[in-house]
């Protein structure tokens, strides 16, 4: 397979991983697949702060992955802590998840975040072959571009952005927001995850950059034509169904269904973060026992929620407000035979990942506000078709859009979560089927390849008035 350019493939994003290593989710897994087809670059940060020194290292590390080339530089501590832990982690997350109250937004983190997007691209530019297609990655480096192009270089440039883009007057809060919708302009093509995501694109430039609207998705502000498409990203179906019939996930399953025996098994799994609504799920959870007492001593949610970013204070909040909860709740409904909640705080390898997906009668993915979600199309990917399971997902995550058949909730509204998980619990086989079997189909139709090679296809295609 191969990815259809002409030219060779370069990406950057924030992190760089090396794709032969199985332990990687969600970004990783699908950027080094594109890469992987016909070989190329990836550049990023290498996850080394250098203490101690007033700029960011120019060192620079190469390595070799199969047909890829990992090339990275590492960070100062001050450029980490402005550049990735301030404007990138306490500014952008944040406001993009629509969350303003978490936001640090008077603390001017804002020139880290500036210089190390122009470190980004003057070290780039050195590596650059005439004929190379960039693809730049995720809300870290949204002005890469336009650093580019101030250093000369005319490569077509195409943008993915992983989380969700708000709508304009929560990004007018960002200090800056001009500049930084503005170096979008710089690309030749910004992919978001969803419609609603190019709704709030096109709305912000019309109303605030006086954007002309031109056909299919493109947009002239600026001096410049950018187009500017949903491309919600998939997951590798048939690889997790593989590594589902493989004997680590198989174990799991066994050891899960020894466990639980006698009980009704709902899962969670999601990197601890304030936008996967996990205090509001485990509140719907309590709702749940208190009002259908036919689930005590039967319905238990394991919840894997694997820590992130720590050095972040909003993370260790809540950490602690779900230890708090999980604990009330087992200790209010527990027996001594039945734990309401497991909550564990550790990753569990990725290779085990889909038979505990399996094992789950009812996936919980109830995020206040997600770009896409991978966690909704995993548990999908790994259900029996015959038997499967059901998905419980937020009307706010990106995947809502596309997976109409799952059961969708309001996960603020943790009554109406409640009642819709009880829903979940009792739904026929048929019901079951049918909802699956659709949902498969469209996991299986924009799946991962068809999320990079119809990016990769549109921006070899991309209108080129700019150069
Ligand atoms: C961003 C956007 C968008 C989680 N816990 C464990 C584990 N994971 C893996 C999952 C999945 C990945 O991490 C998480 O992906 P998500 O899509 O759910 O969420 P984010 O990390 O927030 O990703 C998101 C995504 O980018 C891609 O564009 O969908 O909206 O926020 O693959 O399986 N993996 C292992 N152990 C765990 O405990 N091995």
């Amino acid at each position: 397979m191969t990815n259809g350019l002409k030219g060779r493939l370069v990406v950057v994003s924030n992190r760089v991983g090396d794709p032969r290593q199985g332990s990687a989710g969600g970004l990783a897994v699908a950027v080094g697949e594109a890469l992987s087809s016909s070989g190329g670059l990836w550049f990023g940060w290498s996850g080394k702060i250098i203490e101690g020194g007033a700029k960011s290292e120019t060192k620079q590390h190469r390595q070799s992955a199969g047909n890829i080339t990992l090339a990275t530089i590492d960070l100062s501590r001050d450029d980490y802590d402005s550049y990735y832990l301030g404007f990138s982690n306490r500014v952008i997350w944040p406001v993009f998840h629509y969350r303003l109250d978490l936001a640090d937004l008077d603390a001017g983190f804002f020139e880290g975040y500036q210089r190390v997007n122009r470190v980004f691209a003057h070290r780039l530019m050195a590596e650059l072959r005439p004929d190379d297609v960039i693809w730049i990655h995720d809300y870290h480096l949204i002005p890469l571009a336009a650093e580019l192009r101030a250093l000369g270089c005319t490569h077509r440039i195409g943008f993915f952005l992983h989380i969700p883009l708000p709508p304009p007057l929560i990004l007018a809060a960002i200090p800056g927001h001009e500049w930084l919708i503005r170096s979008l302009f710089a690309y030749d093509l910004v992919g978001l995850q969803s419609h609603a995501d190019v709704a709030h694109f096109a709305r912000y430039v019309t109303t605030e950059a006086n954007a002309e609207v031109l056909p299919d998705d493109h947009y002239r502000a600026f001096g410049r034509i950018v187009r500017a498409s949903a491309y919600p990203i998939g997951i590798d179906v048939e690889q997790f169904r593989r590594l589902g019939e493989a004997e680590d996930s198989q174990k799991m399953l066994r050891m899960m269904r020894e466990q639980y025996a006698q009980r009704e098994l709902l899962v969670g799994v999601d990197r601890l973060d304030y936008s996967k609504g996990l205090p509001q799920r485990f509140k719907a959870f309590r709702l749940l026992l208190a009002r259908y007492p036919e689930n005590r001593r039967r319905a238990t949610l394991v919840e894997i929620a694997p820590p992130t970013r720590e050095d972040v204070e909003a993370y260790a909040d809540i950490r602690r407000e779900l230890e708090g909860l999980a604990g009330s709740i087992n200790g209010e409904f527990g027996e001594l035979d039945w734990m309401p909640i497991r909550y564990i705080h550790r990753a569990i390898a990725r290779k085990r990942l889909p038979g505990l997906y399996r094992a789950g009668r009812v996936a919980l993915v109830t995020p206040l506000r997600d770009g896409m979600n991978l966690v909704a199309k995993e548990y999908l990917a790994s259900q029996d078709p015959d038997n499967p399971g059901v998905l419980v997902l937020s009307r706010f995550a990106g995947a809502a859009e596309q997976l109409s058949e799952a059961l969708l909730v309001n996960p603020y509204d943790t009554v109406a979560t409640a009642e819709t998980i009880e829903r979940a619990l009792r739904m026929p086989l048929e019901e079951r089927r049918e909802r699956h079997r659709e949902l498969l189909r469209k996991i299986r139709t924009y799946d991962v390849h068809w999320w990079w090679k119809t990016f990769l296809q549109d921006l070899a295609n991309a209108r080129r008035e700019n150069h």
